[in-house]
């Protein structure tokens, strides 16, 4: 076998952001490109001469050819094992408890998550780190550094590996096993989980549908939901993963999965309603008639979680990014236990998860998981509110309805603005940061401010720093606006307005979201003069 060692030259901007490296597919296609980036990973983690790698990605256009351009670097660099996905398939979830379970020394997970795929669309690849948990900042840094001075890259020249067959075979000096996607993700499910209680719901006649967006969770899913706990065949929808994801945003949200909401929300509606992203990390919750907000859910299983076996014993505390609204911290009070506010993304909640001090975190964008990963999970909070649900035996609105009695009700939206030039949304942000200062006490479409500043992060755990998190203003009354821009888009900069308003515990809960977010609504465009500034105020996506 002969071993290329290629000159190159640094590619501009492989900088990751929120949750990887993502760009448009063809930028990836790039020759070198991909080669660039992996030889830069392994370079910022000291290489890996010897290592164990887990290897999958979400199956979208452009996942299989990077994942045999990958297995040959790894060879390459001398890794002793690749663990790698059935079809070069891996949920980002399942991809986090492989490392785990096999005491991998790091993985590479291959998506662009939430963004559509193909060769016009997005690609994506992140790094993993030996607790299964995304490369914490310090680490992202390494990595773009070394993307900035790489001068060579190692590569095997190997055929293409046969991915399709589970077992064991060699690429030089390199083991590849390749293993069933499924199996341990779901052997880990049955142990958190009580599946007895959710097969007797299933089999009482409680239905659901699971719309799986043509991407990975679909193999999942159908092993777990229709396999595992015996809810009817057609239970799970798209549930096989395409390379364009049936040229659709494979986004969980009341937008993109409007087929799921149009059929929660009509008359034949079943008892559940849910769907997942992309690389399977996301969810959405939805019950008859009712939708059910990210952070919401967050709060909701953070209250219920002691229902299910894995959680009997209690949570250490919860954390939730920024953005996400308070409920959760509602109930953490309650149980008397931490609450964490962390940066938008899951990296930061790693140290958190792995000192103990957090058993369940949350993110607005439809993200939730626990200690049993170091990723959010799609499933498992689908399953977790299966748990409840056969539990409690009320329905999802039933249970919402409770909790917003008991806590009030942190009505919740965000905006979307896409495609915003990048020099109005620096503008936008730079000019409001520099007037926050200022805003305490001031007046704006009849609400007060009071308070404002930049979100910076003390990681409780390492010390480290994360600055320039987001912008928030807080109005008297309990209602509050966070501006924030994307890191996961490809084109422009995507701007994103959080508005949150708190019912109190004695206010209505029973009002429409965005008339009980209005009066922050339009201080929030107000203050940040968006309409001057971007040229509009009505946004592209509202969840
Ligand atoms: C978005 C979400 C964030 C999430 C990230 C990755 O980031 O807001 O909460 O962690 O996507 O999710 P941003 O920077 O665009 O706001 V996933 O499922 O797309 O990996
Ligand atoms: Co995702």
């Amino acid at each position: 076998m002969t071993i290329l060692t290629q000159t190159c030259t640094p590619f501009e901007g492989q900088k990751p952001g929120t949750s990887g490296l993502r760009k448009k597919t063809r930028v990836y296609m790039q020759p070198g490109y991909v080669e660039c980036f992996v030889q830069s990973i392994f370079n910022a983690i000291g290489g890996v001469a010897g290592k164990t790698l887990v290897i999958g990605g979400d199956g979208r256009y452009f996942n299989a050819e990077a994942i045999q351009t990958i297995l040959r670097m790894a060879s390459a660099n001398g890794a002793a094992l690749a663990i790698v996905g059935q079809g070069g398939l891996l949920s980002t979830p399942a991809a986090s408890n492989l490392i785990r379970q096999r005491g991998a020394d790091g993985g590479l997970i291959l998506s662009a998550s939430h963004n559509p795929g193909g060769i016009d669309q997005d690609f994506g690849v992140k790094f993993n780190a030996a607790n299964g948990g995304p490369a914490p900042e310090k680490l992202t840094a390494r990595m773009y550094e070394a993307t900035t001075t790489i001068t060579e890259y190692r590569i095997a020249e190997a055929a293409d590996i046969d991915l399709g067959r589970i077992g064991e075979t060699t690429l030089d000096d390199m083991r590849i096993r390749v293993v069933d996607p499924v199996e341990s993700y779901q052997a880990l499910m049955q142990r958190l989980f009580d599946f007895e209680a959710i097969r007797s719901l299933f089999a009482g006649g409680f239905t659901m549908c699971f719309d799986a967006m043509h991407a990975v969770t679909g193999p999942y899913a159908t092993a777990i939901l229709e396999g595992a706990l015996g809810a009817p065949t057609g239970t799970v929808v798209n549930g096989t993963p395409l390379e364009d994801f049936g040229k659709g945003h494979p986004d969980p949200n009341p937008i993109w999965a409007k087929p799921l909401m149009d059929l929660m929300m009509g008359a034949d509606a079943p008892d559940l309603g849910a769907a997942s992203d992309g690389d399977g990390d996301r969810n959405m919750i939805v019950g008859r008639g009712a939708y059910v907000t990210p952070s919401d859910s967050l709060a909701i299983l953070a209250a219920n979680a002691h229902l299910a076996p894995a959680y009997a014993g209690g949570l250490a505390g919860i954390a939730r990014s920024m953005p996400t609204s308070a409920a959760a911290d509602r109930v953490a009070a309650k149980l008397g236990i931490a609450a964490y506010e962390t940066p938008t993304g899951w990296k930061f909640f790693g140290n958190l998860l792995e000192a103990g001090k957090v058993t369940i975190c949350g993110e607005e964008s439809a993200g939730t998981g626990s200690d049993h990963v170091r990723e959010k999970d799609g499933l498992w909070a689908v399953l977790l509110w299966l748990n409840i649900l056969a539990a409690r035996k009320q329905s999802v609105a039933e249970i919402v309805t409770r909790h917003w009695q008991e806590f009030g009700r942190d009505y919740y939206s965000r905006y979307d603005y896409e495609d915003v030039a990048t020099d109005q949304a620096t503008r936008l942000m730079d000019g409001l940061r520099d007037r926050l200062d200022g805003l305490a006490a001031r007046r704006f479409a009849g609400l007060t401010v009071a308070g404002a500043d930049e979100f910076s992060y003390l990681d409780p755990v390492d010390g480290s720093l994360s600055e320039g998190q987001g912008l928030r203003i807080a109005f008297e009354g309990g209602g509050r606006a966070v501006f924030r821009l994307s890191g996961t888009g490809t084109q422009g900069a995507t701007l994103r307005l959080y508005l949150e308003q708190y019912s109190g515990t004695d206010g209505r809960t029973d009002l429409d979201p965005q008339e009980a977010l209005a009066p922050v609504r339009e201080a929030a465009q107000e203050i940040s003069d968006m309409g001057a500034i971007i040229g509009r105020t009505e946004p592209d996506v509202v969840t």
